[in-house]
């Protein structure tokens, strides 16, 4: 019998499931489920299908029963930001929103102008960067607008929630929390201070690192999914931070690129940068696991690809080879901001490319292969900006950069931005967050000694292809 852990992974489009394992110096990986996580709207309202990932993820672990497995560990991580409340008996109070529904929208001015609470405050406090995601100004939107937050008693994250209803344990995960933006950056609890400014109430519970044993899953559920024996792991919970960890970093002079819904750009620190200038260029500093700060910024990645995709895919079949396919026989040179509003969450976004380029360039986009590569275009200069702010707030240059994640797989990305940026380009490993996820269990259960050998160990085990000056220089496989 094969001894795995399970990892758990939920992204903005899809969860996945995979069993991983050592085996001769490499880490191997075993799907056991994917399926859809995309949010639900009602009432022009948007929310986390969060009793279709639970389904899902119960679904699939009883799954392993079929398969001749001794289930050692499992962790979950997910996207950030979100939460749920919960009232005193330990219920769900409300399906969680999700955060593309916009609810934090127009709130950081609203705490500015109101509280008088100004952003350099929040920033030294937390290091986060302004996003109108983060939870903070959610949990304001909560405050000015409902009623149940009198009879809610407890807040936990998305992974949380899901760590909550596996084992019946309450506790926020620490790298997921930070990126809430009510987490003090330098004592690493919640930043009771700026949370009394904004009047809103500490409902957090108690801060778990990633490493820790959480404890063994719900005697019932354990019996109906058939893992008694199984050690839930509390990993790197924020998915981000866990790609970060399944990313083969090579010293201070190579940084990431996570590439999904969002691009996620940044280096491994070890102390927080908190100064005029990454406040200025808007970096954050969120908490990694094993001491580390994920010094990044969120680009508006794959997200727009993915919206012309929705639209495209039922009109005309279109896949997203297709799309990149005909991004690349365009020759438009103009681009979009990414960071443009309108891009956040349009009905329509081929009609959003569409309206900013009229607007700024005053061309009338009408093929397709214009509208998606204006798109690719805009996304690698934010790539662009970004490596070079990166750089100056460093204070060295970066000589490789990794890129990870599902966008990897689509080679057009990749080859415009090694284009772009004229560095060495390391795309690989596609399911970073996975084997992020796996490596926190299995130094946990001391299969691995620390991070360092971790990385040689996925080094060793993943596919990559190396990128210059827009093309692929070589490419080493592996299964
Ligand atoms: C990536 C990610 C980003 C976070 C965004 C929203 O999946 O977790 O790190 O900023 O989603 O949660």
């Amino acid at each position: 019998m094969k001894n795995v852990s399970i990892a758990i992974d939920i992204g903005a489009s899809n969860g996945r499931i995979i069993a991983g394992y050592l085996e001769n110096n490499r880490l191997l990986l075993e799907e056991i489920s994917r399926f859809d996580s995309l949010p639900v709207k009602m009432n022009d309202r948007l929310y986390i299908n969060i009793l279709s990932i639970w389904k899902n993820i119960v679904k699939g672990l009883k799954k392993l029963k079929l398969n001749n497995y001794n289930i050692e560990s499992i962790g979950i991580d997910t996207w950030a930001v979100d939460y749920g409340h919960f009232d005193k008996n330990g219920n769900l109070l409300q399906n969680p929103y999700h955060y593309r529904d916009g609810r934090g929208i127009g709130k950081l001015k609203k705490i500015e102008d109101n509280l008088g609470v100004s952003l350099k405050y929040i920033y030294k406090r937390t290091g986060i960067q302004f996003m109108d995601i983060n939870s903070i100004y959610q949990y304001y939107d909560d405050y000015m607008n409902s009623e149940f937050l009198n009879i809610s008693t407890n807040i936990l994250f998305l992974p949380d929630i899901l760590i909550y209803a596996l084992t019946g344990k309450m506790f926020n995960e620490y790298t997921n929390a930070t990126t809430s933006q009510m987490l003090n950056i330098n004592s690493q609890s919640w930043d009771l201070e700026l949370l009394n400014k904004l009047h809103l109430p500490n409902k957090f519970v108690e801060i778990i690192k990633p490493g820790s044993i959480v404890g063994k899953i719900k005697p019932k559920l354990a019996k109906e999914i058939g893992l008694t024996d199984t050690k839930v792991i509390s990993v790197a919970s924020h998915d981000t931070a866990s790609a970060i960890l399944g990313t083969p970093l090579n010293g201070n002079t190579s940084a990431y690129l996570s590439c999904g819904t969002w691009s996620l750009l940044g280096a491994e620190i070890d102390k927080p940068i908190i100064n005029e200038k990454s406040f200025k260029y808007n970096f954050t500093n969120e908490g990694g696991a094993y001491d580390t700060i994920r010094f990044l910024k969120n680009i508006t990645g794959l997200w727009i690809i993915q919206e012309l995709y929705r639209k495209w895919n039922p009109l005309f079949g279109l896949g997203y080879l297709e799309i990149s396919n005909l991004a690349r026989e365009s020759v438009i040179d103009i681009a979009i901001d990414t960071d443009d509003d309108r891009f956040k969450k349009p009905i329509d976004m081929e009609e959003a490319i569409i309206s900013y380029c009229n607007e700024k360039y005053g061309e009338n986009l009408k093929e397709k292969k214009d509208i998606v590569r204006v798109a690719y275009n805009g996304i690698v200069n934010k790539y662009k900006k970004a490596i070079g702010e990166l750089e100056e707030l460093l204070g060295y240059k970066i000589e490789v950069l990794n890129m990870i994640g599902g966008g990897i797989r689509d080679e057009l990305l990749c080859e415009l931005t090694s284009k772009h940026i004229n560095k060495k380009l390391i795309a690989g490993p596609i399911e970073a967050s996975v084997i992020g996820n796996l490596i926190v269990q299995l130094i946990s259960l001391y299969k691995i000694d620390n991070i360092d050998i971790a990385r040689e160990i996925i080094r060793n085990s993943i596919s990559v292809k190396v990128y210059k000056n827009g093309e692929i220089l070589n490419e080493r496989t592996r299964n």
